[in-house]
């Protein structure tokens, strides 16, 4: 074989437009110290945690079934580690501290490496310390691209974050261990964000078609969505399409860690404001804005397709084993006792060790895993929230299906709401080896109680 003048040209040309810097940053994600401007304009700038730079770390945007390749280099002050939250990972790729790997202490780094198998919205996030690593910013968005996507104007990820700032200095508030929080909703905040600015707004064209990625960052605000002067249907969910997509009726709800994506038809008119509302029980506020101008060519009212479906495996939920787990503690539900190091504490104690929640008894991730399934096994978990606050169950590794209240099976999600006193069940084939986290995603839950595992061999 040989090369012509004209390809050798060529290549060596290519090679010098390469910004060489680039290249090597490309690979590597720094969770380093940085300076944004969340707050207001007007207000002073915060300093965050960030991946490289900014909240949200940039975007990871990769074809279906890539390979997927980051060194973690840990610049902060304190051990982290990275979550790839979703995906159906090999195991020594998913974060969890003294589970799957062992902390990356500060000026370390690790090699992430793994192949992604669905498409759709994930993202990727701090999991050492994260009630305050991923409150200071340490958080970003991975979407796995379809072979074939939908027919959109836009596709645009818009990550939902709620930030608990001092209102003078726009610092970060650094009670993290906060007993209140901790033992009521978690940490709330007092100003909210999409994609690392307050109120951000999107340039689009009347009756375009737009593909909004959702990605609920916060650490333990529920959201509302509603849309204004949007037609939206909801095309998939934790990543996973829908069967049929659902149209947006009035709100509904996005939990920490969960995901929706939402076509959506601008109806707004040139010269209007479309938004994206969270609805509170007193009124609704904004979190995104869509400056319209200009009139998209494109023909209103066409049928919105479901996207193509990942390769999932079959769920026979039926005359499954099905595992209870009891979601107990937290403020006007104090524990009684719960298991903590080996011993039965009592909730007085518990609370003075920062332990306000339990999982089946235990206030911390057990010696033994919650379930051991075979490899390949199915399995029914039902999680009983017999406290006075709301939960988002996550599970690694795996994707589950919900259990509807006709017994039928629902969309496919990674993590669950369940309202305070409900039983939600779901079932899931446990396809993926290894051990597995399962805990609330209101971070401040996690850290004080609400945290478990199970295991797949
Ligand atoms: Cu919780």
């Amino acid at each position: 074989m040989t090369i012509s003048r004209r390809q050798f040209l060529q290549s060596t040309l290519a090679l010098s437009m390469i910004p060489r810097v680039a290249m090597a940053s490309a690979a590597e994600l720094v969770a380093q110290t940085s300076i944004q401007q969340i707050a207001p304009q007007g207000y002073p700038e915060t300093p965050v945690w960030s991946y490289s730079g900014g909240v949200p770390g940039s975007e990871i945007r990769v074809p279906q079934g890539a390979r997927l390749r980051r060194k973690l280099v840990n610049m902060l002050p304190q051990p982290t580690t990275v979550h790839w939250h979703g995906i159906r990972i090999d195991n020594a790729m998913d974060g969890v501290p003294g589970l799957t790997q062992e902390v990356v202490q500060p000026n370390a780094s690790f090699d992430y490496d793994f192949v992604v198998p669905d498409a759709g919205t994930y993202w990727y996030h701090a999991h050492n310390q994260s009630v305050e690593q991923v409150a200071r910013g340490l958080y970003g968005p991975l979407i796995v691209e379809e072979a074939s996507g939908p027919d959109v104007d836009q596709d645009l990820t818009l990550m939902l974050d709620d930030w608990r700032l001092d209102p003078e200095s726009a610092e970060i508030s650094g009670d993290f261990d906060n007993g209140h929080d901790l033992s009521h909703a978690g940490r709330l905040g007092n100003l909210v964000t999409a994609n690392g600015k307050f109120d951000p707004s999107y340039p689009v064209q009347a009756s375009e078609r737009l593909r909004l990625r959702l990605i609920n960052a916060a650490n333990a605000r529920i959201f509302d969505v509603a849309l204004d002067g949007l037609a939206g249907w909801i095309v998939a969910l934790d990543g996973m399409p829908l069967d049929a997509p659902l149209r947006v009726e009035n709100s509904f709800p996005l939990a920490p860690a969960q995901r929706a994506d939402v076509i959506v038809d601008v109806l707004a008119g040139s010269g209007q404001t479309a938004s994206i509302v969270s609805v509170e029980r007193d009124g609704a506020y904004g979190l995104v804005k869509f400056d319209v101008s200009g009139i998209s060519a494109r023909v209103a009212g066409a049928g919105i397709d479901p996207l193509p479906a990942n390769l999932m495996p079959e769920v026979a939920a039926q005359n499954t084993p099905l595992h209870r787990m009891i979601m107990q503690g937290g403020a006007m539900r104090w524990l009684e006792s719960a298991s903590l190091g080996g011993a039965e504490l009592s909730g007085r104690e518990l609370a003075q060790l920062g332990r306000f929640w339990a999982l089946n008894g235990y206030a911390e991730r057990p010696e033994d895993p919650f379930l051991d399934a075979r490899l390949g096994s199915v399995h029914r978990i039902e999680f009983a929230n017999e406290t006075a606050f709301a939960h988002a169950m996550h599970l690694h590794g795996h994707h589950f299906r919900l259990i509807l209240q006709d017994g039928t099976l629902g969309p496919w999600r990674d993590t669950v709401l369940v309202e305070r006193g409900q039983v939600r069940q779901v079932a899931l084939v446990a396809d993926n080896p290894g051990d597995w986290l399962l805990h609330c995603h209101m971070l401040g839950h996690a850290a004080s109680g609400m945290m478990s595992w199970f295991r797949v061999t």
